[in-house]
């Protein structure tokens, strides 16, 4: 048992709480985590809102991190004390039916207790006053100590500043991954992308290492523009500029529409606008976006008929464990940067503000310091 400070998620649609939280020692299969850093993904404020029909309160959220590795319990082979990790929301057991397929990185050993806030043995490790307290995702990296599965950690070079690559443990891992896991963007593509947050200029960075000609940013923010230039999209657009349905405009702009589309927003409009921006015979929609409980999409079946094709990505489309600490690599060696996706920095007494800045449509991202 130690004690960690966490912000807690008392209850949807209220503020997260600074708490003394008991944390058990890790079980069977299990490791404690001190965690250094974590960004805020807009993930998490959607799951605070209330929105997530698996939203559980009280928890702690937080699934972006980087930390290292303090304790281990019993069996634990893959991860010593002193390896620095990057916690899986999505995690790689290399062994149930989904890791074997060789078709998806949505391994399934742990999603049933995972989605009920619970460690595999459907217990938690967090509890304040005796009270339980979830976890989140799996990772819960909103408590200077968590406790995750095994297989739930990617072992990552101790040269990567764990401030800055803890970005690799969502939002940055996502928007590149699913342009070249989920689409595999080819050289010479029109690409379109609907939010430019964390994860739609993730996107642009992974368009431009495709090679993608035109890569079309969309945002009502016009205040994200000029980092998605700087970051390589050649157009922006804001659909308050127009007053008929922006696919309508794309369509126009590019001869017929997008070889490729992503929505980064979570908005099941968009997302419908997003589809129909798409050639007609071939282009693919990606849904990164989480839209709330009793959200569903819509469109004409015409539009599939017609040759468009919709599709969904989780974490990028990326195997945590086996190829996150490539990512490491490639960002070590000067491939990507992620200093620009940092607007902003606090302790975790401050975490509200953090919430705030992205609701005000401030930041890119906010990073937690321990
Ligand atoms: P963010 O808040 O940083 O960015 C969202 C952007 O969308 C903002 O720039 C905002 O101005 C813009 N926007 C909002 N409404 C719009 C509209 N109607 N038209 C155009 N632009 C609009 O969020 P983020 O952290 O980048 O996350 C984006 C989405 O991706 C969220 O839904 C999040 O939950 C989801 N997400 C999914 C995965 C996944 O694995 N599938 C991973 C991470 C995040
Ligand atoms: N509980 C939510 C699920 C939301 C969701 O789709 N989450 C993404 C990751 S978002 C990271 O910022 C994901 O990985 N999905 C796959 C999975 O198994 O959850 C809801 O809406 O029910
Ligand atoms: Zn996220
Ligand atoms: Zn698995």
């Amino acid at each position: 048992m130690l004690k960690s400070r966490a912000a807690v998620a008392w209850e949807a649609g209220k503020p997260l709480e600074i708490e003394d939280v008991t944390v058990a020692a890790p079980k069977e299969g299990e490791v404690l985590v001190r965690i250094v850093a974590t960004g805020v993904c807009h993930t998490d404020a959607y799951t605070l809102s209330g929105a997530d029909p698996e939203g559980i309160f009280p928890a702690i959220l937080g699934h972006e991190g980087g930390g290292v590795v303090e304790d281990v319990g019993p069996g634990v082979t893959s991860v010593a004390v002193g390896d620095h990790v990057i916690p899986l929301y999505t995690p790689e057991c290399g062994k149930c039916k989904f890791c074997l397929s060789g078709k998806t990185n949505l391994c399934q050993a742990i999603r049933a207790t995972q989605g009920k806030g619970l460690m595999p043995d459907g217990t938690t490790r967090f509890s304040v006053n005796g009270k339980g307290v979830f976890h989140y995702m799996g990772t819960s990296t909103f408590s200077e100590y968590t406790v995750l599965p095994e297989i739930a950690l990617a072992k990552i070079n101790k040269a990567a500043p764990l401030e800055k690559v803890c970005l690799l443990g969502c939002g940055v891992t996502t928007g590149m991954g699913a342009v070249k896991n989920t689409a595999k963007v080819e050289p010479g593509s029109t690409v379109a992308i609907f939010g430019l947050g964390g994860i739609g200029l993730s996107a642009i960075i992974g368009s431009v290492m495709a090679k993608a000609e035109r890569i079309i940013g969309i945002d009502i923010n016009p205040d994200k523009f000029e980092i998605a230039r700087q970051l390589g999209a050649t157009d922006v657009v804001n659909p308050k500029d127009h007053d008929r349905p922006i696919q309508e405009v794309l369509v126009e702009m590019t001869d017929g529409g997008v070889d490729y589309s992503f929505e980064c927003i979570g908005n099941v409009d968009v997302m419908r606008s997003a589809l129909e921006c798409c050639h007609k015979g071939w282009g693919e929609s990606v849904i990164i976006g989480v839209a709330g409980a009793g959200e569903e999409i819509r469109t004409r079946p015409f539009q599939l008929v017609t040759g468009r094709v919709w599709r969904g990505s989780a974490f990028g489309g990326v195997k945590g464990r086996s190829e996150l600490p490539e990512y490491v690599e490639r960002y070590l060696n000067g491939a990507f940067e992620l200093d620009t996706f940092i607007t902003h920095t606090m302790g975790l007494n401050d975490i509200n503000r953090a919430f705030d800045l992205m609701h005000e449509g401030k930041s890119i991202r906010s990073v937690i310091l321990y």
